[in-house]
């Protein structure tokens, strides 16, 4: 979905990013060096989010191919998604709204503890367009986003800041979900929103490696964990003002977010850096049939994966 969005003006964006980083070094100092101990992003296993995406493939292939907004597909993707959060001891809740006359859901679930004043949600959205399964568009990003999830509960990781995990709605229909819970936010909740960080596609199969550039805090934690992996990046072009991290921008809250690539094609001087198929799109399967379990690419999926609790570590800390 395009949708114009207006620029923030820079001293927005300075004093967001002062929001972010301000207390950053707030942790427990290590008695031999007085610095900062931070708790280490974990490792996200890959397998867990691919199991994951099996799992939404069969979703979809239970109910007519796809998991569309207002299908059984899409019903189901959020009650499996719910189930794995609510076992792990997050607060979950369903917020329902109409789009083209259909009952469409967000999921929104709350890791307790953090400073409640001071948020970082990352999200994802959960539906597919209604010709396929939409694994990689975007299970990818539900995946990875729910193992990041499962991983803070795992390491019953305690942040400074307050975590928040979504999977929205009625993406494919215009943002819809994603643009219902900005606006029935009330005004003093959305400013509590340090930063909101959007995974959109990210196990393309002719993969690129694409940051977000809208904040640059945010920017440059994605960009840190890149550089620890030996993986040069380039920002994020293609999906401006098409995806989750829209609503947010709109409403002045830091967005950042990684992607994979979509239908646009590797040019020559991508493949050379990053492997794949030159003239070839990043995600031949967009929007397709074929967009199943075989449109990932692991290496990507696992680096995205990674990126994500890299930056929901770092940002929270
Ligand atoms: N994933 C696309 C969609 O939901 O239709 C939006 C998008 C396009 C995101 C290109 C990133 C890049
Ligand atoms: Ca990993
Ligand atoms: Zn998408």
């Amino acid at each position: 979905m395009r949708l114009s969005v207006p620029a923030r003006s820079a001293a927005a964006a300075a004093l967001a990013v002062a929001g972010l980083l301000a207390s950053s070094a707030v942790s427990t100092a290590s008695p031999e060096t007085g610095t900062p101990a931070r708790a280490a992003a974990p490792d996200i296993p890959v397998a867990n989010v691919k199991a994951h995406l099996t799992q939404l493939q069969s979703i979809a292939s239970a109910n007519g191919g796809h998991r569309a907004h207002g299908s059984t597909g899409y019903r189901a993707s959020i009650d499996y998604i719910k189930g794995k959060l609510d076992a792990a001891g997050f607060t979950t809740s369903v917020k329902q709204f109409t789009a083209s006359g259909r009952v469409g859901y967000n999921l929104i679930a709350d890791w307790p503890g953090g400073d409640a004043n001071q948020v970082v949600m990352a999200g994802a959205h959960l539906d597919s367009v209604s010709r396929g399964a939409g694994i990689n568009d975007n299970g990818s990003g539900s995946a990875a986003v729910l193992e990041t999830a499962l991983a803070v509960a795992r390491e019953q990781y305690k942040p400074t800041k307050h975590l928040r995990f979504a999977w929205w709605g009625a993406e494919e229909l215009g943002m819809v979900g994603s643009r219902n819970y900005v606006s029935t936010l009330p005004a003093a909740e959305r400013t509590k929103i340090k930063g909101y960080l959007n995974l959109d596609m990210v196990g393309s199969p002719n993969a690129g490696y694409f940051v977000y550039d809208d904040n640059p805090a945010i920017e440059k934690t994605f960009k840190d964990y890149y550089a620890t992996v030996g993986v040069s990046t380039e920002p994020e072009r293609e999906g401006d003002g098409r995806s989750d991290h829209a609503p947010f921008k709109s409403a002045g809250i830091p967005v950042g977010g990684i992607g994979t690539g979509a239908s646009s094609a590797k040019t020559a001087a991508q493949a050379q850096k990053w492997g794949g198929t030159a003239g070839q799109a990043f995600d031949r399967c967009y929007h397709s049939s074929c967009d199943t379990t075989t449109n990932i690419n692991t290496t990507a999926l696992d680096r995205s994966a990674d990126a994500l609790a890299y930056a929901v570590w770092g940002l929270s800390a």
